[in-house]
């Protein structure tokens, strides 16, 4: 074993030599990520199971878990815990505190989708502060999947939803900073990595899944992410799994990043396989791309066994776990190439 993985880190520092194009924090492809796939397989948990993107995955998971478990049905339980990163102004990256676009508006994108494939999204919302919601209104209460900026808030105020401003001093004084210099360059793992995306395999078997963001820091007025795209940001088949997308959303509407993981997974591949062969796929793509410079795009999955798994591009990406056996924890996440801020 040892032999193999002197090899497999000799043969990974090569490929780092080779594949070093010159970015900063790019070339550094380290040896242990090569030896990922053979330490890291999925891992398998019983039903039910619930995993979700970053740090404030956690919170989120464990609101999830108390009404699971207090027999709410699965898309109740999704939105509830979505709604605790959306209310948190310190989330920076969801709802309610989340940066805004160049022009100081905090605009939001959501989307959740049960195991009978019916979803409900909304994009380019303002002024609400629980999109999530609204998206599950949308699948409930309307013929369509998703509605978009004006007409999405119009539906959400008939729903009784009430507009609030979403944008805190803290966030208007970071804005406001920004404009000093007004250069769209942002932070790995910070400015436009923090959706929480959540997947869940509930006790009888079905997944379902939910994601809300208030997308990439400083985007243009008007830009959407992947998040709220059925496909890119996140996608389920509930005869096979489910995935989700956290990331430059660009990135991951090219590749249309989820469907194509729970694709892989229907074809054999383990949910780890699966999210390593996108990312693979997406940084090939980028690798000569302006975007690459900031890049970072991390998935996760989860099948219809339990079996789980994140993987991305850059190193930083996180997601928080529970079932009933370990209870809730965070995972770290393999990835292809180590990233120094
Ligand atoms: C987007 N995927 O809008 C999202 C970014 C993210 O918090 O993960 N944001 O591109």
């Amino acid at each position: 074993m040892s032999n193999r993985r002197d090899f497999i880190k000799k043969a990974a520092l090569g490929a780092a030599a080779v594949s070093s194009v010159g970015f900063s924090g790019f070339a550094k492809e380290k040896e242990d990520e090569k030896e990922g796939a053979l330490e890291f397989p999925s891992k398998k948990v019983k039903k039910p199971v619930v995993i979700s993107t970053w740090n404030h995955g956690l919170p989120a998971n464990k609101e999830t878990w108390k009404e699971l478990k207090a027999g709410k049905s699965a898309l109740d339980a999704i939105e509830a815990g979505m709604k605790i990163p959306e209310a948190d102004p310190n989330v920076r990256s969801v709802g309610y505190g989340g940066y805004p676009d160049r022009e100081g508006k905090v605009t939001l994108d959501a989307c959740i989708m049960d195991h009978n494939s019916n979803c409900g999204s909304v994009c380019f919302l303002q002024g609400i502060m629980h999109p999530i919601s609204v998206a599950k209104r949308v699948l409930q209460n309307t013929p369509h999947v998703m509605l978009a900026g004006q007409g999405a808030l119009q539906f959400a105020l008939s729903e009784g939803f009430k507009e609030e401003n979403l944008l805190t001093p803290e966030s208007e004084k970071d804005w406001k900073k920004w404009l000093e210099d007004s250069k769209y360059k942002p932070v790995i793992n910070i400015e436009n990595h923090d959706t929480i995306s959540m997947l869940m395999l509930d006790q009888d078997g079905n997944l379902s899944g939910g994601c809300t963001t208030s997308g990439a820091a400083w985007k243009m007025h008007g830009r959407v992410g992947d998040s709220p795209i059925i496909g890119a940001g996140l996608f389920l088949d509930n005869e096979v799994g489910a995935a989700a997308a956290t990331g430059l959303g660009e990135a991951v509407i090219r590749t249309a990043g989820s469907a194509m993981v729970v694709e892989l997974m229907r074809q054999g591949k383990s949910p780890y396989d699966a999210c390593k062969e996108i990312t693979e796929r997406i940084y090939n793509k980028h690798k000569n791309h302006k975007d690459m410079e900031y890049l970072q795009v991390g998935f996760i999955a989860l099948n219809k066994n339990g079996e789980y798994a994140g993987y991305s591009l850059r190193s930083g990406f996180n997601y928080a776990v529970s079932d009933d056996e370990k209870g809730h924890r965070m995972e770290d996440a393999k990835f292809k190439m180590s990233w120094d801020k």
